[in-house]
């Protein structure tokens, strides 16, 4: 697995899940969830009219909180397609809205200096397909049931549709830098839910293929059912660097801010920025990067929640940037209840709670020129007791818990 050097130098993205699922606005897979049938569900198809939408906004929202690329749902799994397909009346142009909301996407975020990235399911709701009388096939649907619901499904002809509109994806909208497929399913709990052939299904082998055939330097993910450029983690932390028989891989969490991905118009349970940042320090401790959702609303706007939180962020990527772009894992153990990361010569310490008087740093005796804050680049003073380092935090009892970050030019790594 490799991926190209902006991925890992970057370290941050924005993931966008909209579609039409951000209208009944309680999670991305409402129309699995409550068992709507593809004509019930037709009626949010009918509405969808984002008059709101601004991509540039969103792109310098992104920017503005420190992310570089942008991830959007160019068609989730309610198949319904933000981009003027030729292959389906089922597309944003058709709607109300009547636009090709993909194409002012890509002109938005380059515009702003971003990466252009495009999450693609590979399942479809709205298929024939993958529907009998509109409906498709559920989790807990009985054996007989799912059995009954994929009789005569035609997946060649599904093919042939989902590498057509990869086709048109890749082709008609510039460089595309950046690929999440979603998802196949040989090894999980969804094996035969929907044939359960995965790769083949999809014809994984030849779409990789279309994929990198049709925009050479992209990046793509892992879940086709085949390894990709990269693992993705999806709302969880991994342990440590992650590995594939021994041998460390490219990572990127994809983290939810209140555990749904589309709009969910109720759900206050929203991470604080200071979680957000810290699980972003976690993951570049580790060497992974992390693809942060915001689920505009069915007007096309961030909510106010998501945009405080990413102003949040933001200020806090404002000044403690360097230790995270460019940065990656450190040759030494961090103390407890803290995380290092390191970017050349600078090692940087992200302490989680303040140990007050002072902080050990293990085996770094020798090794440290200077020490201060990142945030205003105050001096901070060391004493060193062989083989460990001691830095001195006296006088700071009045900072506030939380992310705090030392910077170490370490002389000898
Ligand atoms: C999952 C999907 O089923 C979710 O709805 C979401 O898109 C997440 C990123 O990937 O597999």
């Amino acid at each position: 697995m490799s991926v190209p050097a902006w991925f890992t130098h970057d370290r941050f993205g924005m993931f966008i899940h909209w579609g039409l699922y951000s209208l009944p606005a309680r999670h991305e897979w409402v129309m699995n969830r409550e068992r709507r049938t593809v004509e019930d569900y037709e009626r949010y198809f009918a509405r969808f009219e984002p008059d709101l939408y601004d991509p540039r906004a969103w792109a310098r929202a992104a920017k503005d909180a420190g992310m570089r690329y942008v991830v959007l749902t160019t068609k989730h799994h309610e198949g319904f397609c933000l981009w003027d397909s030729k292959l389906t009346d089922y597309t944003a142009v058709h709607a109300p809205i009547g636009r090709d909301l993909v194409r002012e996407f890509t002109e938005a975020v380059r515009a702003e200096g971003l990466k252009v990235g495009f999450y693609h399911s590979l399942i479809d709701w709205h298929h024939p397909d993958f529907t009998v009388d509109g409906h498709h096939p559920r989790r807990d649907d009985s054996r007989e049931e799912i059995d009954r619901l994929n009789e005569g499904r035609d997946m060649a002809r599904y093919r042939a549709y989902l590498h057509g509109q990869v086709e048109e994806l890749l082709t008609n909208y510039g460089t595309v830098d950046y690929l999440f497929y979603d998802f196949s399913y040989r090894d999980d709990d969804h094996q035969d839910i929907w044939g359960g052939k995965g790769a083949d299904d999809w014809g994984a082998k030849e779409l990789l293929a279309l994929t990198r055939r049709l925009q050479p330097g992209i990046v793509v993910n892992d879940r086709l059912d085949l390894p990709g450029d990269f693992v993705t983690p999806e709302q969880y932390q991994p342990d440590a660097p992650m590995e594939i028989d021994g041998e460390p891989v490219p990572w990127e969490a994809c983290q939810t801010l209140n555990g749904s991905w589309g709009y969910d118009r109720d759900n206050k349970n929203v991470k604080s920025v200071e979680l957000l940042v810290r699980m972003l320090i976690d993951g570049v401790s580790k060497n992974g990067n992390m693809l942060l959702n915001v689920g505009p609303t069915g007007r096309g706007e961030f909510d106010p929640v998501a945009l405080a939180t990413l102003e949040g962020i933001g200020e806090w990527m404002r000044r403690h940037e360097r230790s995270i772009r460019g940065a990656g894992p450190a040759a030494f153990t961090a103390p407890p209840d803290a995380r290092l990361t390191q970017r050349g010569d600078r090692l940087y310490l992200h302490l989680f709670t303040w140990p007050f008087e002072h902080v050990h740093l293990a085996g770094l005796a020798g090794k440290v020129a200077y020490a201060q804050l990142l945030h205003d680049a105050s001096e901070v003073a060391f004493r060193e007791i062989d083989p460990d380092l001691k830095a001195s935090l006296t006088g700071m009892g009045g900072q506030p818990p939380g992310t705090l970050t030392l910077t170490l030019p370490v002389v000898r790594p």
